[in-house]
């Protein structure tokens, strides 16, 4: 097998080529063939300095986290990078692309590095439950401060190349387009220089200041990981302790975090968010439909949201409504979010201009007819969506696609009234739309195979994480919603309060409970509107208005800060809905609420699966981290089932009198 690493000769100059698509990841046959490459500079007598760089979209990405969890191939990283720094000619990295994790510990172990203007370094580990294993975490503050050392490590986030200029971090940036030939200069300016600069031999004081604020700043961002501790004990370390310490003290830290659950669940995530977008019988390089104009039905919240989505990928959109009133308000409140957007720095004022300018407001609905994709984002009634399908078929081009926007409705029943169900597909979007990461994308009976490739390529391009799911009622992530909202009502009446639910749920991990849930998107949703017929406890909180956090009451009180509280009336309430069931008291457990919420929704996930409603488990996993907050660091709740152990779901299920799906008994959920 060619080695993925080559070498070429510039004169005193060796340079050493990555060549490893995609990503330039730190697999073995690339660390063997750095390894050879640094051993042949160091032996030459002719080369008096090296430049490491890549070939293809990227600067090394990282260790190749396939490795991970199996036995690994000599050099490991971090003997590689100590090897690297331990040249006694200097070492030059030359980045573009995105040096990561791995890679930007190669970066840092280089003596010097030069980088293009559009280049990134990060280290991302955290976001896979990990730290940077190979000397990262101690020579990153040496070079860089502690404060950005933390931010990096800690938070993931990627940071321009120019930001690491100014912190010392990249010694120069370079011409976009001429990145080896400056990297030969630069090597040829600095080497003959000595003492070689090597990171770990320099000191950094500490910064306990530092170090609480940021700890304080990113509490609530934290909570429930183990990966950020670490990364900031690591980074402590490298203030208090000498270099070869710090790295055993990382090198520990590391393998816990690599052995533990949460890794392994954040790194599932990583490759389920990957997997989501393939298509099990679609193939690869299907013809895509081009998505020149979007048409939006509806300027609502729902429909203004979607609308801003197009809007920021540059992709002009026309929206209708049936009242100029209606489509002013619309319009008002997409240019009000993008101006908040851009107060905060996040957009900037030309951004703002060039999305509104995109949008064309219109009542007339034959303004469709120049759409390539229409979206309708009416509300949930299935005689109105017909209704709306039919006047599309009658207006767009050949070839467009017509969406709609539902969150339970059948997509073959409003396919049907077209003469276009092949051009039909549903697209579900997640309130606030702008916001949300998930997107199911609704395969009908007769959705075109092109049809559902080119919405999952739209997906991407609007930054969404797209999920295909088939016609059943709530799709994945609803259809998983109902069992848990169904055991919530029911333990409420057996004796549990709905703080005592909620709190099981938040300490789970979740953004918040089911009736914190209920409140914030309105406890009247659904609601039949009729004060007189009371049928449950969800009933009797609307008949009295208590519809959420929009009435300052609903399942909790709240103050005008929104603050809640228990309330007495809604344990009345609850009392009474008690007595008149006659429903038999107990005390329920904190286990027993994880068994008959969360277990349900496994179950449902499995039988999901099993009606081939979801293409894999880990796209219900994805469904469920992107579109309603499950916490990453299980995994989503079909990953969490197994790190749980089917056989205790299982249990946990009959001992409730839950029918429990085949494939769970069996252990074959795929
Ligand atoms: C680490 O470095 C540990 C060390 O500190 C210590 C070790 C001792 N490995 O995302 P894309 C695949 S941990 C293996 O769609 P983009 C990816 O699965 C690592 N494979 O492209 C996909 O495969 P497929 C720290 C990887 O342009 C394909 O490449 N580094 C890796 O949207 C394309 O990926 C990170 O966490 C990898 N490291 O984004 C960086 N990376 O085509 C992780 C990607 O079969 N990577 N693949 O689905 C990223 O953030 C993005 O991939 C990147 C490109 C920004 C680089």
């Amino acid at each position: 097998m060619t080695s993925p690493i080559r070498t070429e000769r510039h004169g005193d100059v060796l340079i050493i080529i990555s060549d490893n698509p995609p990503v330039n990841a730190l697999g073995a046959a690339v660390r063997q063939g750095l390894e050879a490459a640094i051993k042949q500079g160091v032996a030459d007598a002719s080369v008096e300095a090296m430049v490491i760089r890549c070939d293809g979209r990227t600067f090394f990405a990282g260790a190749d986290i396939t490795e991970f969890g199996k036995p690994m191939a000599e050099p490991f990283l971090p003997t590689l990078v100590d090897m690297v720094e331990a040249s006694d000619k200097p070492v030059i990295a030359a980045i573009h692309g995105t040096a990561l994790g791995g890679g930007c510990e190669v970066a840092l172990a280089c003596h010097y590095r030069v980088a293009t203007p559009s280049a990134k370094l990060g280290t991302p580990e955290v976001k896979l439950g990990l730290l940077p294993g190979a000397g990262g975490t101690q020579r990153l503050p040496r070079v860089a401060g502690v404060r950005l050392a933390l931010e990096m490590c800690a938070k993931g986030e990627p940071i321009a190349a120019q930001k690491a200029a100014d912190a010392g971090l990249v010694d120069r940036i370079v011409g976009e387009g001429s990145l080896e030939a400056d990297a030969i200069a630069f090597a040829r300016e600095v080497k003959a220089a000595r003492p070689i600069p090597r990171a770990s031999e320099r000191e950094v004081a500490p910064d306990p200041e530092a170090v609480a604020a940021f700890t304080r700043e990113n509490g609530r961002r934290f909570r429930g990981f183990d990966a950020p501790a670490a990364n900031i004990a690591c980074v402590v370390k490298a203030t208090a302790v000498p270099y070869h310490e710090g790295v055993q003290f990382e090198r520990a830290e590391f393998m816990k975090l690599m052995m533990g659950t949460q890794s392994a669940a954040q790194r599932h995530i990583f490759f389920a968010e990957r997997q989501a977008s393939k298509i099990d019988d679609v193939s690869a390089d299907t013809q895509l439909r081009a998505i020149n104009r979007v048409g939006v039905i509806g300027a609502g919240t729902m429909g203004g949201g979607i609308a801003m989505n197009f809007l920021s990928a540059g992709i002009p959109v026309t929206i209708v409504e049936m009242a100029q009133e209606a489509l002013d308000r619309g319009q008002g409140t997409i240019r009000k979010t993008y101006e908040a957007t851009a107060a905060k720095g996040r957009m900037k004022p030309d951004q703002v201009e060039a999305a509104m300018g995109a949008l064309t407001p219109t009542l007339d609905f034959a303004a469709l007819a120049e759409c390539d994709l229409v979206i309708e984002a009416v509300y949930e009634n299935m005689d109105v969506k017909k209704e709306i399908f039919t006047r599309l078929d009658g207006i767009c081009k050949p070839g467009a696609i017509l969406a709609s926007n539902t969150s339970y409705l059948n997509i073959d029943e409003i396919a049907a009234v077209t003469q276009r169900p092949q051009d039909v597909v549903g697209m579900h979007f997640f309130s606030p739309a702008n916001v949300m990461k998930l997107l199911e994308v609704v395969r009908g009976a007769q959705t075109a195979p092109d049809v559902i490739a080119t919405m999952m390529d739209l997906a991407k391009k609007i930054r969404k994480v797209a999920v295909v799911a088939g016609v059943t009622y709530g799709f994945i992530g609803n259809r998983m919603l109902m069992p848990r909202q169904v055991e919530a009502n029911k333990l409420l009446l057996e004796g549990a309060t709905p703080e005592q639910i909620d709190r099981v749920h938040v300490a789970f991990g979740m953004p918040m409970g089911p009736f914190q849930m209920a409140d914030l998107a309105g406890v009247d949703i659904g609601w039949h509107r009729d004060p007189t017929r009371i049928e449950n406890v969800r009933d009797a909180l609307a008949a009295e208005g208590r519809w959420g956090q929009k009435k300052q009451a609903g399942f909790y009180d709240y103050d005008e800060k929104r603050t809640p509280s228990a309330s007495a009336r809604v344990a009345e309430i609850i009392a009474e809905w008690r007595e008149k069931t006659g429903t038999p008291q107990h005390e329920v457990t904190d286990q027993e609420i994880v068994e008959r919420t969360l277990y349900p929704m496994v179950n449902e996930g499995a039988l999901i699966l099993e009606e081939g409603k979801a293409q894999r488990a880990s796209d219900v996993d994805v469904v469920w981290i992107y579109g309603y907050g499950w916490p990453v660091y299980r995994g989503g709740p079909m990953f969490w089932a197994k790190t749980e152990g089917y056989g205790k779901v299982v249990a946990g299920l009959e001992k409730h009198g839950f029918a429990v799906a085949q494939s769970l008994k069996a252990g074959t959920i795929k």
